[in-house]
């Protein structure tokens, strides 16, 4: 069969007052470059899984109707997508079945709502795709009529035997940024999370050889590769993390991720990050303010606990040379107007290096999801295409919607100007020299 990898790529967000205003800000403008260059993973790893005998081409829509004519030659077409562009994957998946192409869904959405995906696809994937796709791949040969496929039906996905994801279909492609994973899953369990929490529910990490053996295989394709880490949270297991590092120095990689605040805790873990190439660790701080993140985290209260050390922690991971890009949630249920210029405050105060601020988001299958489903705060229930982290759909506890997009747009200005980003940019490498210099001076008196 000729089987077509569908991603849905670039980025979403529809209130149009943010747009305009994104469209102007350097902060916003940068990330949003990298991102629409990132390369679906997920759709790599079904390709590896693929049964030997098919053709396999890699795909991407930016939007509903933007789908390639060269889709409707295929046999099969598996597409993946999030929440945000879920609508616009059914409407090219029922033009391609109209068209008489098969069409399997799955994903991180598709997982939560299969029933919903079952009424725009022959075959619909629940949770991890490795070992189902091979099913759907015979089962689209044999013409066999629509049906689910479930992974927990099938043996556990084993991290320490997945194939190296099949980066060689983007060889015609302008990509040089790159996924590699490095583990699944998160110990923790925010209320909020809507990452791979949805497909299996445990940490596992994956062996540092393979990794390895994944990131030189980007490099034989793309050289000078940048790796962004498709992680929810690499350095859970600090030896490991050590060991990855070690291996991944000498390779000459620049590399970023996202993990949790716990890495400030080891020194030394913190200078392998830096010297093996870390560009940038991503971290989850959600609020500057412990008491708006009481509960958030639902087994032992993680960001809470930790929100009292983050200043100490920030400098730690700055000072050890590895940038930190802060990411806060505005409209936690503690959140009233005053978190806005709090924000602002404490990412001057800690002169974070970057800050990500995104709304709150009730994305499908979350316990955020059915508790503001429960008390009847979703703005416009089943608006899946707003779940952008960028478009308002629910009504804060402390202050309109209205009030919470106003701020929003009031702190990206202030953030994400040219003239905040330099300040922080020269900021960091000032603080960095001077720690250097204290390290050396240290170093002088003791020897
Ligand atoms: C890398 C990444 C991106 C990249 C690449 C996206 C891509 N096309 O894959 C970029 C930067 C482009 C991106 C963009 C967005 N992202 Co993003 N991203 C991630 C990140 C960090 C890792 C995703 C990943 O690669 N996982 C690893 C792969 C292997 O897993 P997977 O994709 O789920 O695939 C497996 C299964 O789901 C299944 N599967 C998947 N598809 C299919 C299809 C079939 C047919 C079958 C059988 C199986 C199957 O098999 C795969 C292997 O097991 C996650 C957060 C995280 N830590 O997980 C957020 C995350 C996925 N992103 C998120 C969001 C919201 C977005 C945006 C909508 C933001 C925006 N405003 O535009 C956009 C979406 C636009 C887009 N083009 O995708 C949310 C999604 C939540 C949700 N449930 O919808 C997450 C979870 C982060 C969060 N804050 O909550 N993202």
């Amino acid at each position: 069969m000729r089987i077509g990898l569908l991603a849905m790529s670039g980025i979403r967000a529809h209130d149009p007052a943010l747009l305009a205003l994104g469209l102007t800000l350097p902060g916003f403008v940068e990330r949003s470059k990298q991102v629409a260059a990132l390369p679906s993973l997920g759709l790599l790893y079904l390709a590896a899984a693929t049964p030997p005998g098919h053709e396999l081409a890699y795909f991407e829509a930016s939007e509903d109707r933007a789908e390639p004519d060269a889709l409707y030659d295929c046999d099969l077409v598996a597409i993946s997508t999030f929440s945000a562009q879920i609508f616009e994957a059914y409407s090219i998946a029922d033009r391609l079945r109209a068209a008489g192409v098969k069409v399997a869904l799955g994903g991180l959405h598709v997982s939560v709502l299969p029933h919903e995906a079952a009424a725009h696809a022959d075959y619909v994937a629940i949770g991890e795709g490795e070992h189902v796709w091979p099913q759907i791949v015979e089962a689209a040969e044999r013409g066999a009529p629509r049906r689910t496929f479930r992974a927990s039906d099938a043996a556990p996905v084993d991290v320490a035997r997945l194939p190296v994801p099949r980066y060689d279909l983007l060889h015609d492609r302008p990509y040089n940024r790159f996924t590699v994973q490095t583990s699944r899953g998160c110990p923790w369990r925010c209320d909020f999370c809507a990452s791979t929490v949805m497909l299996s529910q445990r940490y596992r990490k994956r062996p540092v050889e393979d990794v390895l053996r994944d990131v030189i295989a980007i490099r034989r394709l793309r050289p000078s590769a940048f790796l962004e880490f498709a992680d929810d949270n690499t350095f859970v297991d600090k030896e490991w993390g050590k060991e990855l590092c070690r291996a991944l120095a000498p390779l000459g990689v620049k590399w970023f991720t996202e993990t949790d605040i716990s890495v400030a805790d080891d020194e030394e873990l913190l200078e392998l990050i830096a010297s093996s190439g870390c560009r940038q660790l991503l971290i989850g701080l959600e609020s500057p303010d412990s008491s708006a993140l009481e509960g958030l985290e639902l087994r032992s209260n993680f960001k809470a606990r930790r929100a009292l050390d983050y200043e100490s922690a920030i400098e730690r991971i700055q000072s050890a040379g590895v940038t930190v890009n802060g990411c806060f949630i505005l409209g936690l249920d503690r959140h009233d107007t005053s978190v806005f210029e709090e924000v602002r405050e404490f990412v001057e105060r800690t002169q974070l290096f970057e800050a990500q601020i995104t709304y709150l988001t009730a994305f499908p299958g979350t316990p955020l999801y059915t508790r503001l489903e429960r008390e009847g705060r979703l703005l416009e229930p089943g608006r899946w295409d707003l779940c952008t982290l960028f478009d308002v759909n629910f009504q804060p506890a402390q202050m309109t919607p209205q009030e919470l997009r106003t701020g929003f747009y009031g702190l990206s200005e202030r953030l994400y100007s040219s003239a905040a980003l330099e300040r922080r940019r020269a900021s960091f490498h000032d603080r960095l020299r001077a720690r250097q210099r204290e390290r050396a001076a240290l170093r002088a008196n003791s020897a």
